[in-house]
């Protein structure tokens, strides 16, 4: 992907109070039962499994009082044929960053849902598209349950899973075969799941529901750092959550590393643009005399410290290339610190006092050594998933 798809990425969900996940999906394919599962409301909303239900665009808030997350659910496409779609569509697609298709694994009738997705993806190359593939029991036979513990990981070993129906096993691979050619810069991400009702007697009535949440964790990372904290954030949470996760993961991304501190903040660098939003978050404009007492402040120990050191030892004697884990983990650890550093001394400024010096440059070693684990933290558990 390229630095600035990544950097208008960053942006929009930086900016953005709570990204918008829609669902897209022929009429009864199972949009609703997955809005009422993860937000716990719209049940009502359900419909009988053959008359089309949801007659507008709805929007559901999560948690309603402070949103971190939106699903848009939407009118079942096939129910759309008799008025035109266009106008619905086209909302939908300019207030959402994330499509999440819904399909009923024995359905290969996606003509009209591919025909909506393809131009959507052609046009936006980098979001995400889930693909829950719903009501797997359609492909069971009367003697089979549900696999436990949940074992799907939306690759290629789920065709593997012992003990997999094999009708299931046919119409899940076929049905993923029908997005093979989708266009963008990543295949989708698939996800079987399960929603029944006690009565149809398959527990667990949300099976796939864990699964789902952490594949959105996988595409929202921002989003779920704010919906694990979003009770009473406060101010400097809210920039970690909004302002320097997203930043710094983008960093990371894009490869940037923060090299232009050897010589002063370059002031196009992705670092130098969360410097300049943390500021605004404090109404307080990064002005040139703050940038530099603000590196000013960070010392010699910033400029050649950490950061300095590392070159040298690590990147230039090792011929260490851009891109290699040690630069990832480096990358987001200073980019973190100076996220840090920036806070302390905007919020500071912000309540009316000078910034200590001092406290800045601990607050931005402390920040390093956080970070790095912070970091490690997070690699460990997506590799041991
Ligand atoms: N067994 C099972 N039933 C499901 C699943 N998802 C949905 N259903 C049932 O399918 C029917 C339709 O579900 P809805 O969630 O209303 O489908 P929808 O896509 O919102 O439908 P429209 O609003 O009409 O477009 C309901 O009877 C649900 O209980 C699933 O994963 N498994
Ligand atoms: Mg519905």
């Amino acid at each position: 992907m390229k630095q600035s798809r990544r950097i208008a990425q960053a942006q929009a969900w930086a900016w953005a109070e709570a990204p918008t996940i829609w669902l897209l999906g022929k009429t009864q394919a199972g949009k609703t039962s997955i809005v009422a599962e993860l937000v716990g409301r719209a049940h009502d909303q359900i419909g009988n499994g053959f008359v089309p239900m949801t007659k507008e665009l709805r929007l559901y808030a999560f948690p309603e009082e402070r949103p971190v997350l939106r699903f848009l659910d939407t009118r079942g496409l096939s129910d759309v044929a008799d008025d035109d779609p266009a106008a619905d569509l086209h909302h939908a697609s300019t207030q959402a960053q994330v499509i999440m298709v819904v399909a009923r694994v024995d359905d290969l009738a996606l003509e009209d849902v591919l025909a909506v997705l393809k131009p959507l993806r052609a046009e936006h190359p980098d979001w995400p598209v889930l693909v829950a593939q719903t009501c797997l029991h359609h492909g069971y036979r009367r003697q089979d349950r549900h696999l436990l513990p949940y074992p799907f990981t939306g690759d290629d070993n789920d065709w593997a899973l012992p003990g997999l129906p094999d009708e299931l096993r046919q119409s899940m691979l076929a049905q993923r075969q029908l997005f093979a050619d989708l266009p963008g810069h990543h295949p989708p991400l698939f996800v079987p799941l399960d929603f029944t009702r006690p009565e149809q007697a398959l527990p667990p009535s949300d099976y796939g529901a864990q699964r789902l949440w952490e594949v959105l964790e996988q595409v929202l990372p921002e989003t779920v750092m704010r919906l694990r904290a979003s009770v009473n954030l406060s101010q400097a949470e809210q920039v970690r959550t909004k302002v320097m996760l997203p930043w710094t993961m983008a960093a990371v991304a894009a490869n940037s590393v923060p090299v232009p501190i050897i010589g002063g903040l370059g002031s196009a660098s992705l670092q130098a643009t969360m410097v300049n939003q943390i500021a605004r978050r404090y109404g307080q404009p990064a002005t040139r005399d703050q940038w530099s007492e603000l590196v000013a402040a960070l010392g010699t120990g910033f400029v050649l410290g950490f950061g300095g050191r590392w070159l040298v030892q690590q990147g230039l004697k090792l011929g260490l290339g851009w891109g290699t884990a040690v630069v990832a983990a480096w990358t987001f650890a200073i980019t973190w610190a100076i996220g840090e550093a920036a806070l302390y001394y905007f919020s500071e400024r912000a309540a009316g006092r000078e910034p200590d010096h001092e406290v800045l440059r601990e607050r931005y070693q402390q920040a390093l050594r956080d970070a790095r684990r912070r970091y490690e933290e997070r690699k460990d558990k997506e590799q041991g998933r």
